[in-house]
């Protein structure tokens, strides 16, 4: 048993809802860091983080339960980054959340969106968390005013303004960087879809999705959905797919039957770090 069964349970007095929005927020951040600081720092700079990337605010109840989900492989130094500044931003933001690297397994092929399902599938496991975010590892949110909340109707679109395209959004219909959704709003878009092996063509299709499944897309204003993306190459490993424009073509015919619900994956391990909940998946090779 977990109690003696002795004396009263011990609980504290209920906490009163947090205030929207939270008195933290500070506005413009500036996200420049020249040498991100080790794991170990950014840890103690946290205190309440808790293993897995966990966190709960302590002297509120929160309106929000965000997860934040992030394809990796190989970025020792974004990663850092992220965490050093996302973990304080969300703090602020006064959200309850936890932070989920999907790092794919192997050298094959990357799939940004095939992490992205798996994520999103595993993050559900642990909480009916009612927000999910899908987050680049090499993009720095510049303004806590952009709440990593969702709409209630819609899905999000976060990063509408980046240094890489002169602060503007490149096309109306782009959807990369940092997007949301609820768990409706994902089953409703039979999730992303699995086919798309090495760089771009992803982000396009997840946006043709909201569509055709009868929704469109929602943003912040280009005044607050300010990022920053850390400068890098391409990977190896993630070259340009050049299936990516005939895959495009067929979006309409194939979300359907290719997404949350043709996912097939292999779970290698899940380890709570102290920043962050580790899952790394073997999601197959490019066919
Ligand atoms: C753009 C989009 C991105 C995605 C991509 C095409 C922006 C800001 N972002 O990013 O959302 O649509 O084009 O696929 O426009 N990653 C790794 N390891 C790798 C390769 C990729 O961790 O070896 C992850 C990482 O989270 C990275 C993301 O995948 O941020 C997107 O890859 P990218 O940063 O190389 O592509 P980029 O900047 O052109
Ligand atoms: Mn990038």
């Amino acid at each position: 048993p977990r109690n003696s069964g002795t004396g009263p349970p011990v609980t504290g007095p209920p906490l009163r809802d947090c205030q929207i929005p939270s008195p933290l927020l500070v506005g413009p951040v500036s996200v420049l860091l020249s040498s991100p600081l080790s794991l170990e720092e950014i840890r103690q700079r946290n205190p309440l983080v808790l293993p897995g990337g966990h966190y709960h605010p302590p002297d509120c109840e929160p309106r929000h339960h965000t997860a934040i989900v992030v394809p990796y492989r190989n970025r020792q130094t974004h990663l850092r980054a992220l965490l050093y500044h996302l973990h304080p931003f969300l703090q602020r933001q006064q959200i309850h959340y936890s932070i989920y690297i999907v790092q794919q397994w192997g050298n094959g092929t990357f799939n940004r969106a095939k992490l992205l399902n798996v994520g999103v599938r595993e993050a559900l496991r642990d909480e009916d968390w009612s927000c999910i975010f899908l987050h680049d590892v090499d993009l720095l949110p510049e303004n806590d005013h952009n709440t990593y909340t969702c709409h209630k109707q819609f899905p999000t679109h976060l990063s509408v303004a980046m240094d890489k395209f002169r602060y503007r959004l490149p096309y109306p219909q782009y959807f990369g960087g940092v997007s949301a959704v609820t768990p409706d709003q994902y089953m409703k878009m039979n999730g992303f879809p699995n086919l798309y092996w090495g760089w771009g063509g992803e982000d396009d299709d997840i946006a043709a999705r909201v569509r055709l499944s009868g929704m469109k897309i929602v943003r912040p204003p280009v005044a607050i959905g300010h990022y920053k993306m850390i400068k890098h190459k391409g990977d190896r490993g993630n070259e340009q797919n050049p299936r990516r424009f005939d895959l495009l073509k067929r979006t309409r015919l194939n979300w359907r039957s290719d997404g949350l619900n043709s996912l097939a994956y292999e779970l290698l391990s899940r380890e709570l770090e102290p920043l962050y909940t580790n899952l790394t998946v073997n999601i197959g090779e490019d066919p």
